[in-house]
């Protein structure tokens, strides 16, 4: 934008406080309409403060701050655009597949799990910035949920959590539901035992809530369908939560690979099961990552958008992966409270139907800027 002299008066032009007034006010505009160049989008590898500092310069150019609340006090951080490396290195698989050899109760299948699912490591950018939960969703960010819709969960319509049945009839498991999941919790704890419909379901609800776009719609088969590009709430890709996991790392953790230095960051079996005392534990109470994320490892799983494909990292594309368009079951990362520090990788995948629950499985939001 252009501003002078030249369409005033000669009579302003005589006083010379409005001639310095107008050339103020004009190099203010000027400045204000010329664009401001984007910050560079956060390339991993990255260190922990060029992580903060990625995240304050893309602050400070959307105008906004790093941190913010939303209308259920929860809090939502920005995570900026960028480029990682998704999975494991053909080194870091022979590594877990070594470490797997030390783990007293192996799952069938998991040797193949770790060498199929991991690979291969593939770059990812992703475009857009976004906010994710800081923490998991807790138990009394749910509570508010229900009470302002008295929605019925799923698995209490389904006979009960512990599992993956549509009719669950064993009685044991009719009480297993989200504010008592079969061990003490309180308002601060992760939200489990629901399905992904329920987390679908409060994501709708907490966009409506905050005059946003809903991120789902239904098909006419009562499918949830993505809608894109909505600014709304909903469950992360599984890129956007491994980029956000990482904040910049390489490694197995986000804070390195020192498998020892996980019981400062994360509830898992070594940390979650001491004594008598089991189950997920409130939020946020071992160190964060980089970002300011907590519980990324361990405490609950995480679910994720993207339907599960052990042969997807193949065939994945490049910039803001949605995971295949079909599938029956969905992704879950970060691993529960009683998995092993093996599970808790930054690159771990595992992958659950949408209608089972457990006490050990949560998720953590998504919402545009
Ligand atoms: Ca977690």
């Amino acid at each position: 934008m252009e501003t002078s002299h030249h369409g005033m008066t000669l009579s302003y032009l005589y006083d010379r406080r409005l001639l310095v007034k107008a050339l103020v006010v004009g190099l203010l505009i000027g400045h204000a309409c010329a664009a401001e160049p984007a910050p560079p989008t956060a390339v991993a590898p990255f260190a922990a403060d060029q992580a903060k500092a990625h995240q304050a310069e893309w602050a400070k150019h959307l105008a906004t701050s790093v941190e913010q609340q939303n209308s259920l006090g929860m809090t939502v951080v920005l995570i900026p655009p960028g480029e990682f490396m998704m999975g494991s290195s053909p080194d870091q698989i022979e590594f877990a597949l070594q470490w797997l050899t030390t783990i007293p109760r192996i799952a069938p299948g998991e040797a193949d799990r770790l060498r199929n699912e991991e690979q291969p490591q593939h770059r990812v950018v992703l475009t857009r910035p976004i906010r994710i939960g800081r923490t998991e969703v807790t138990v009394g960010q749910f509570r508010q949920f229900v009470e302002a819709t008295n929605y019925v969960t799923e698995t209490e319509r389904f006979g009960g959590g512990n599992s993956s049945k549509a009719g669950e009839t064993d009685p044991a498991k009719r009480t297993a539901i989200w504010h008592s999941p079969g061990y003490k919790v309180t308002n601060q704890s992760p939200v489990t035992q629901i399905t992904w419909n329920d987390m679908i379901a409060f994501c709708n609800w907490l966009s409506e809530r905050e005059h946003r776009e809903r991120c789902y719609r239904q098909s006419d088969q009562g499918v949830w369908m993505r809608v894109a590009n909505a600014n709304g709430y909903r469950l992360p890709t599984e890129a956007e939560w491994e980029f956000a996991c990482r904040a910049g790392t390489t490694t197995h953790y986000s804070f390195g690979d020192e498998v020892a230095a996980l019981d400062d960051y994360a509830w898992f079996n070594r940390t979650a099961e001491k004594g008598k005392e089991i189950g997920a534990r409130p939020v946020a109470a071992k160190r964060p990552n980089p970002f300011g994320l907590f519980d990324m490892h361990g405490n609950a799983w995480e679910r994720c958008q993207d339907f599960h494909d052990s042969t997807w990292y193949g065939k994945s594309p490049l910039e803001d992966p949605q995971g295949p368009a079909t599938g029956s079951h969905r992704i879950v990362r970060g691993a529960g409270w009683h998995y092993f520090d093996l599970h808790c990788r930054s690159a771990y995948r595992n992958n659950y139907s949408p209608i089972s629950r457990t006490g050990n499985t949560g998720f953590r939001v998504v919402c545009g800027l």
